[in-house]
């Protein structure tokens, strides 16, 4: 179904805007699953990809990372709408060929949406652009090849590359990527987790010495309170919602933390019962904290405070297991509650009753996303989620832990795999051992880091294991350009993307295989390995014949590349990793720990769970050998008056820069995708009525730049006052490259800085504006009260 024409999907006059829903999933979802399926598919590739999806024989859904039943337990059905969206897109049967290509030059398809392009089906012939050229031609895989190993060792310095991940790559094809990167001398190895769970990764690795969930499902089906903070999962995470369903029935409580009443976290219509399809579904939430965005640190700071008062504490745990108690303890009962109110738009009641509900859980789980990740003080936030599991013993329990929940479906097993700038020194000795050679031990650039070495100059080459780098980044104006310099940028994709658009001098585009798709190779069908948020690492098989006789695996064209670069510099053997990926795996079992006996245990129905001391014995490979207590000063979000807090977030209808369509469906926006939500009160305060059209104008103390962000409807929403809300990635110019989350450099993407502007005066471009006059323009009107303290 190849959308004609997009002339229509910035235009804000489409518009249809409803009240938001209250309940998630239903009969809708399923109906809009089936209709997404059969319009990509057909009625035999729908019945053949949807049946396999997620079944212990099938294959991994990579539309998230939520973990699936155990296999005796799972459904006929085992997806959701979402899940059968992503697979709808990824199988397709419209083709962008080259006769497409040759069809349209790259500054016209440039000119397109984001939806649009990929609208244009899979991808079937490796494709270049020359220096200087207009179009992608075909190129010869060889040919292609023979290019990219010229660039590469033309380079002065390995560290001049650089060799981006997305989190949908397999254990196999991220463990030969890495294998490669670091073979050919560079840690340049930036990912998709470095604007995702990267915060996540540092603080829980610091406070607890491992960066990933200690939980199974199981513990979310026998918990007594699970609390969702800052996720969406209802359109992020749907087969959440059945667990949590089930955990409801077995008595659990749900307290949700979230800016917006999402319709996911207030009621669910289970489509695989007969009373989710027309029944009143079952109510989730038991308390909704309506938090102001980049308030959490604070919330959980008073939880902390109010727990300690009533000596609501595991002094046993405590003792044993960790250290810093004291000086934590101190910390929080010193609390400001005037700073705690207005960082958290909360009153003392409210958060009261929210610490009561912890008090009297004897298990509880700590669940969160996006919403605490993407914030300059992510990292101490979610320290602070781990003190409080601290306080109450809510970690190695059964019903209990710490559940921070993957984005991409195997962005964990891509870490596992050493899909990281900084490698911990241990795996580098692992890799040496097993492979002769002496890797580089200084750490490469993350993600912000790579748009800035490639904007100065540092940088020449961008590889893109997947993904869509020019526009899930931070900056879109800065990081354009800082594309547009390389010499050369590859990516090996499904679709196109802004990435193929936004490009080197020489461009190449690898088309690869999907997870929904058979992988032959010389040593016959192969299959490959993934890992899901706790830790549970499973094989995966697609049912369907490649989109094109072309296309080659991830892992072909990986050690394609490093054996026409390398050639036999160090020895690897890439061709018999290639031809058979049970070469790979033994590697795997040597090199990453807890893999010991993996092409076993990945072969078992369901597979098998990683080691994870903490869940497992309660021990905490830390500094101090224990569970790290935290002490973080809560630092208050300056606001200056007439401006508002932006975040960034995901419609139903798109996985990240995929736009599947232009349906919010639950809340309640049709037909189009650039909406800012606003606070009633701050629409009038700043002079504006519902459905006006603006310009989002940010602001950064640090440099003269104007970002913006033009043509937004406003729309009236239960948002806190002073937090407003918009997608992503339309919203990307107006993150600052340099506002990122202190220790872990994750862009701030959901604490953004704004102002709205009359549309047509924002754009720094257009002459009507300029610095002085968003800012002066501001000063007459009226200014809403942030609910910050400035
Ligand atoms: N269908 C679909 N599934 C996906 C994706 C997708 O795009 N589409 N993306 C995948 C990826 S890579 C990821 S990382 C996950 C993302 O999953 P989520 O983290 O659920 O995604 P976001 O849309 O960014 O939503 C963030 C949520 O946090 C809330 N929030 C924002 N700021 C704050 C805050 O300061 N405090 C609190 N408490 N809450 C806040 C928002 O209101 C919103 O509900 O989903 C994965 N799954
Ligand atoms: N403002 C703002 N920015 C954000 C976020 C936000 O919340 N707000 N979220 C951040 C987060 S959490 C993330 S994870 C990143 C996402 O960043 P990325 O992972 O880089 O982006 P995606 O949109 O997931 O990548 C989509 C592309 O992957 C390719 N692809 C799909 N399937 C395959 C496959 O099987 N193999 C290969 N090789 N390629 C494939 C397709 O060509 C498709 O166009 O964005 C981040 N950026
Ligand atoms: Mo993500």
């Amino acid at each position: 179904m190849p959308a004609q024409n997009d002339n229509n999907e910035n235009d804000v006059d489409h518009l249809d805007i409803e009240p938001p829903k209250d309940h998630a999933a239903g009969a809708t979802a399923v109906a809009v699953s089936m209709k997404r399926a059969l319009g990509h598919m057909g009625p035999v590739r729908t019945a053949k990809t949807l049946l396999s999806l997620n079944q212990a024989e099938g294959f991994d859904c990579m539309s998230c990372a939520w973990p699936d039943p155990d296999p005796g337990h799972r459904h006929t059905a085992e997806f959701c709408e979402n899940g059968a969206k992503a697979v709808a897109e990824e199988a397709t049967t419209t083709r962008a060929t080259p006769e497409f290509f040759a069809a349209h030059s790259i500054a016209e398809l440039d000119s397109h949406t984001e939806h649009w392009l990929g609208q244009q089906g899979r991808i079937t012939h490796p494709m270049i652009k020359r220096p200087g050229g207009t179009h992608y031609e075909p190129i010869a895989w060889d040919d292609a090849y023979a290019l990219i190993a010229d660039e590469l060792n033309g380079l002065a310095t390995p560290d001049e590359a650089i060799f981006y991940t997305s989190g949908r790559a397999s254990n196999e094809s991220a463990f030969v990527y890495q294998l490669f990167a670091r073979a050919f001398g560079t840690n340049n190895m930036p990912d998709c987790s470095n604007m995702c769970h990267e915060s996540t990764s540092i603080a829980l690795q610091e406070s607890i010495g491992i960066g990933k969930a200690s939980v199974t499902l199981d513990d979310v089906y026998n918990a007594e309170l699970i609390i969702i903070a800052g996720q969406n999962p209802g359109t992020n995470h749907p087969r959440m919602l059945s667990a949590l369903e089930k955990a409801k029935q077995n008595g659990a409580k749900i307290m949700a933390i979230n800016p917006l009443r999402e319709a996911g976290l207030v009621n669910f219509k289970n489509p695989q019962t007969p009373r989710g399809m027309v029944g009143p579904g079952t109510d989730l939430t038991d308390m909704f904290l309506p938090i102001a965005l980049n308030g959490d640190l604070a919330l959980f700071q008073a939880l902390g405070s109010l727990l300690v008062e009533w000596d609501a504490l595991d002094h046993d745990f405590i003792e044993s297991h960790t250290t810093g108690f004291e000086a934590w303890r101190e910390h929080v009962k010193a609390v400001d509650w005037e700073v705690v109110t207005t960082t958290t738009g909360l009153t003392r009641q409210q958060i009261t009753e929210a610490a009561e509900l912890l008090r009297r859980s004897k298990a509880t789980v700590f669940c969160w996303a996006m919403g605490l990740t993407q914030h300059r003080n992510a990292v101490a936030t979610i320290k602070e989620v781990t003190n409080l599991a601290f306080a109450q013993g809510n970690i190695g329990k059964p019903g209990a832990g710490l559940f921070p929940i993957r984005g991409h479906s195997n962005v964990q097993g891509d870490r596992t795999m050493g899909i990281w700038e900084r490698p911990p020194q241990h795996f580098l000795d692992s890799v040496q051992r097993e492979f002769d050679f002496d890797p580089p031990r200084e750490h490469g650039l993350d993600t912000v880091d790579s748009i800035r070495a490639l904007r100065d100059g540092k940088a020449h080459f961008f590889l893109g294991l997947g993904g869509n780098f020019a526009q899930a980044t931070p900056d879109s104006d800065v990081t354009f350009k800082a594309l547009r310099s390389a010499r050369m940028t590859v990516q090996i994709s499904t679709k196109i993307n802004r990435g193929h658009l936004v490009c080197g001098e020489t461009a190449l585009i690898l088309p690869t295989l999907g997870r929904t798709e058979k992988d032959v190779q010389a040593g016959g069908p192969q299959f490959i390995t993934v890992e899901d948020s706790t830790c549970s690492v499973h094989a995966s098989r697609g049912p369907l014949a490649p989109a094109s006789p072309h296309l080659r695996s991830e892992v072909a064209i990986v050690t394609g590349i490093a054996q026409a670069t390398l050639g036999d510099r160090h020895g690897i053997d890439w061709a018999s990793m290639r031809e058979d990926y049970r070469t790979i795996r033994a590697h795997i079992s040597r090199v990453v720990p807890g893999c010991e006996g993996y092409e076993v245990n990945v072969r078992r129905p369901g597979g098998f769970i990683l080691p994870h001391p903490p869940r497992d014995t309660r021990s905490f490979e830390t500094e101090s050998g224990r569970g790290e207590f935290a002490v973080s000063p809560i630092e208050v979000l300056q606001v200056p008056a007439g401006h508002l807090i932006l975040q960034t977030l995901r419609s139903h209808d798109q996985f990240n820069t995929t736009i599947y369509g232009l349906s919010d469906r639950y809340r309640g926006i049709e037909g189009g995708r650039r909406v800012i939500f606003m606070h009633r009160e701050d629409i009038s305060a700043l002079g504006y009525r519902d459905g006006d059209i603006v310009d989002i104008v940010s602001r950064w103390d640090d440099d003269d730049n104007v970002r913006c962000a033009p043509t937004f409807r406003i729309v009236e929403y239960a948002t806190p006052r002073g937090c407003a809300a918009a997608y992503y990635p339309e919203t990307n110019p107006l993150v600052p490259l340099d506002s990122t989350a202190l220790d872990s450099n994750c862009p701030t993407s959901k604490s953004i800085i704004v102002s709205v502007v009359p549309a047509g005066q924002g754009d720094p471009d257009s002459g009507s504006s300029d610095q002085d006059s968003t800012g002066s323009d501001w000063d007459h009107k009226s200014h809403p009260q942030p609910h910050h303290l400035s």
